[in-house]
């Protein structure tokens, strides 16, 4: 039996079948977004089942595979030496834009995050095919990356898409249920964790904050899967996104997509280019233009009455001034 689902029935608890998923109009999407909240405040983890159609897995899972039969092994005791790992999807792969912009997904994504920052970003794609007698991955969490105090809120939003099944005998994800209340500790004790095991084409959403792992190999069949990681719009991405994605790439993205791996301008004035909102970089001509602020309501608030208690102490500004 799946120890993370043992205990919520399918519609009631934190794991939730695909027609709840996939033919949900606002109201039933606005209560699997509290669900799975609920379950990543209490476990750090959620597991969505069924949540992309099988004829979608195959196709992701045969624009993958060249990619990952012509890349070298990974190097390292944190990325593994018997797994293969591929990131910037949403060009080698195209069915990876409908990972990143699924609608439950995101709209996890952006109830749980969106509250610390003016807008997500993606933080990474990348494919993780854990080969046949891989150990264990050690414990960590991923907002371990940014390395500073973190408080109460989220900085990150893990979704790992199952593009073969994960069992526990080939290594599905090893997750410490409510490890994200704690400190790290490296050393956890590996019996405590359980298996993120769960049909292909299911996701399995957790906490930056969460202690977790690849799971060690037994069987004789890779186990792949593809993470989606979405962050608040403040932190430097993971992977760098426009290498993965320069304007003559991500031109052709729908907006949702060029604004998610940021072509967008977060409020107040960062992530600029010139002055601009930066998804002028992907117009075909770049004219000279001023620098715009793009600020929030609130600060321009703040600035709105600044200048009001001032206008009588300072001097106007002159045009061109
Ligand atoms: O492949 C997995 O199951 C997890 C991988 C992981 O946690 C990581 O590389 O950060």
């Amino acid at each position: 039996m799946n120890p993370l689902v043992a205990n919520t029935p399918a519609g009631t608890g934190p794991c939730r079948r695909a027609d709840d998923a996939t033919s949900s109009g606002a109201p039933q999407l606005q209560s699997i977004v509290e669900t799975a909240l609920a379950a990543l405040g209490r476990d750090g983890f959620v597991i969505l089942d069924a949540l992309i159609d099988p004829q979608d897995v195959a196709r992701l899972d045969d624009e993958l595979a060249p990619w990952l039969a012509a890349t070298p092994r990974c190097v390292g005791d944190f990325y593994g030496w018997r797994t293969t790992r591929v990131g910037g999807l949403l060009d080698k792969a195209p069915s990876a834009h409908a990972l990143v912009l699924h609608p439950v997904i995101v709209a996890i994504a952006d109830a749980l995050l969106a509250p610390a920052c003016d807008c997500i970003q993606l933080n990474l794609t990348q494919a993780v095919q854990v080969h046949p007698g891989e150990r264990a991955q050690a414990p960590h969490r991923d907002e371990e990356m940014w390395p500073c105090p973190k408080g109460e809120t989220p900085w990150l939003l893990n979704v790992m898409w199952a593009v073969s099944d994960f069992t526990e005998a080939n290594g599905a994800t090893r997750l410490w249920p409510g490890s994200h209340r704690g400190a790290l500790d490296r050393e956890v004790d590996p019996h405590t964790s359980v298996a993120g095991a769960m049909a292909r084409g299911s996701a399995l959403l957790f906490i930056g904050a969460l202690t977790h792992g690849a799971g060690a190999n037994r069987s004789a069949h890779p186990r792949t899967g593809v993470i989606v990681s979405y962050c608040l719009g403040w932190l430097k991405q993971y992977e760098n996104q426009f290498l993965a994605y320069p304007p003559s790439v991500a031109r052709s993205f729908p907006e949702e997509l060029q604004r998610l791996i940021g072509y967008r301008m977060h409020r107040p004035n960062l992530g600029g280019w010139e002055g601009q909102d930066p998804i002028a970089a992907l117009g075909e001509t770049c004219a000279r233009a001023p620098h715009i602020d793009a600020l929030t309501p609130d600060i321009q608030a703040e600035l709105d009455a600044h200048y009001r208690v001032g206008a009588s102490a300072q001097t106007q500004p002159v045009d061109g001034g």
